[in-house]
């Protein structure tokens, strides 16, 4: 933060630019077992968290990327019962998987309680569902914790940090293999994927690690003001080969729906994956 403005620098994620954020005042600033976090008070976006210099949420915008990695999967789902979270510490996602009533039981592994913490005290539109009674919650890392669950949950949402760090895992092959073990046989997941701005290349070897694992892979995108280039994306992937997660599986009428979501809908989703004519070609 230099003169009352907050930069969002990374000279290897988006080299020769950054997002900035005036900043009204600071309310946490403290580095965890794992990450800086910062939370800060916005002129025109409400409080924002930052982890080791990046922007995770703000109070403004963040239910267009909430709304849009958990209904994807979601909606791509006959019935999901069980959903793990992975990341998310915010609580955005979990608030997003309750909306559904099918769903028994939320379980949500962050890495860093401190996160949580600060969401809860900070971020309460955020943090507000991890009192909801089908909420479970465990700290730790997402990857280790996969490890345990065979054949588990109907739904998995990687709602992760960029791949410098400690999520760096959560984005390559031995990670989507152990997601696909802890799914049930028609299991569905998202996934964190990026923007077509700047990480194509991460995003082919995203889809590609996506693809060795899953028989349906798929990417779809969101608008945002304030991740970098104001556009980021989610892989899309379903266990069965017959599934067609670009179009979405259960819907609600249109009050309802209304109602329920902010940036999701039933045409959205449908919308989320036509690309722009260069990010299809580079990606298929
Ligand atoms: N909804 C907020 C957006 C996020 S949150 C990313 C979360 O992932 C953080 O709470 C962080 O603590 C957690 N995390 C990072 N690594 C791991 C791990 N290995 N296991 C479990 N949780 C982890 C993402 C913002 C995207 C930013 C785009 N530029």
């Amino acid at each position: 933060i230099k003169d009352g403005w907050f930069a969002e620098v990374s000279d290897t994620m988006w080299p020769g630019e950054a997002m900035s954020l005036k900043v009204n005042k600071v309310l946490y600033s403290k580095k965890s077992k794992y990450q800086d976090v910062l939370v800060f008070e916005s002129s025109n976006y409400g409080n924002v968290l930052v982890l080791d210099g990046v922007i995770q949420a703000t109070e403004r915008d963040e239910f267009a990327y909430q709304e849009m990695i958990a209904h994807l999967a979601l909606n791509s789902h006959p019935n999901p019962k069980k959903v793990l979270v992975i990341g998310g510490g915010d609580g955005g996602v979990l608030r997003e998987v309750v909306k559904h009533e099918c769903v028994e039981e939320a379980v949500l592994c962050d890495i860093d309680e401190d996160v949580i913490a600060v969401s809860k005290k900070y971020l309460p539109e955020m943090s507000k569902s991890y009192s909801h009674p089908k909420v479970r919650v465990h700290i730790g890392d997402g990857f280790k914790f996969l490890d345990d669950y065979k054949n588990c949950f109907d739904v998995i949402i990687t709602d992760s940090s960029d791949p410098e760090g400690p999520a760096e895992s959560l984005f390559q092959k031995p990670y989507f293999q152990l997601l696909n073990n802890a799914l049930t046989e028609k299991g569905v997941i998202t996934t964190q994927a990026e923007s077509i701005w700047l990480h194509l290349n991460i995003i082919k070897d995203l889809q590609k690690a996506c693809k060795d694992v899953f028989p349906v892979a798929e990417y779809g995108y969101c608008t945002i003001p304030t991740y970098p280039s104001g556009q980021i994306g989610f892989m899309v992937c379903s266990k069965d080969a017959k599934a067609d997660v670009t179009k979405p599986l259960r819907s609600v009428d249109d009050a309802t729906e209304r109602k329920l979501y902010k940036y999701y809908s039933s045409d959205i989703h449908k919308a989320a994956f036509v690309l722009p004519s260069f990010a299809r070609d580079a990606l298929n």
